[in-house]
């Protein structure tokens, strides 16, 4: 590991390469737990690991979409605009509970109020809708990169906000047509787009987006999209 350079990481997300995740197969059935570190390291993706993860896509009660943009400072992807809130559910038996993906929607509302600093009063786990699964994969560089097999929680709720910047960089509320100019921007090269935000908008957001007020038909609780 001596080779791996770090020097633009900060300490916090250093000591976050230690967390424990779940090792899943391509049926996101749990197969063991690794660290955040071996998780996004290309040589061990080549192998074929692979962990559970989450995307919450949160939009106020205007329909705008919380975008943030990530830290210069993170391990992977910084400094690039991203979906809400992503992030892994973690190696221990409150986040390993599958019934009603119940696990990962706390996982996911302890990671709304660590990076955005959403109070826990104001998105309870019943305020975070499982929508379906992703399977993705992604460099972020040379050394660092992404596999996994991704929830998609949807939160419609207006909610007041403190960033980490050793997480967050910023945020916007984006409506659909602005949505689709930064991934525009993105595709130029004149800002970084996750290449996650890009599937989730093509492959999901745009046909939900019209049916914020009822996404239950959209609902595809047993079915992985690989993308
Ligand atoms: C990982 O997100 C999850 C996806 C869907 C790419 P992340 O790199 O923001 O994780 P964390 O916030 O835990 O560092
Ligand atoms: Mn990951």
């Amino acid at each position: 590991m001596s080779d791996v350079n770090l020097d633009w990481v900060d300490r916090r997300q250093l000591q976050r390469l230690e967390e424990m995740l779940i090792v899943v197969d391509e049926n996101d059935k749990v197969i063991g737990a690794d660290t955040k570190r071996n998780c996004h390291l290309n040589e061990n993706i080549e192998k074929g690991l692979l962990h559970r993860a989450f995307s919450v896509v949160l939009f106020n009660t205007e329909n705008r979409i919380l975008i943030q943009q990530r830290s210069d400072t993170k391990v992977t992807f910084p400094g690039y605009f991203t979906d809400s809130c992503s992030s892994h559910p973690l190696y221990n038996p409150a986040e390993l509970e599958e019934k009603d993906a119940i696990g990962v929607r706390r996982a996911a509302q302890r990671r709304l109020q660590a990076e955005l600093g959403i109070p826990g009063e104001q998105i309870s786990a019943e305020d975070i809708v499982f929508m379906t699964i992703y399977h993705h994969k992604a460099k972020s560089d040379r050394i660092w990169g992404e596999h996994e097999i991704c929830y998609l929680l949807l939160v419609r709720k207006n909610v007041t906000l403190n960033l980490d910047p050793s997480e967050t960089k910023s945020i916007l509320y984006l409506s659909q047509e602005e949505l689709r100019e930064l991934l525009e921007r993105g595709a130029r090269g004149e800002v970084k787009v996750t290449p996650w935000l890009r599937t989730i908008a093509e492959r999901f957001l745009y046909r939900w987006w019209p049916h914020l007020d009822d996404v239950t038909p959209f609902v595809e609780l047993h079915k992985i999209h690989r993308v």
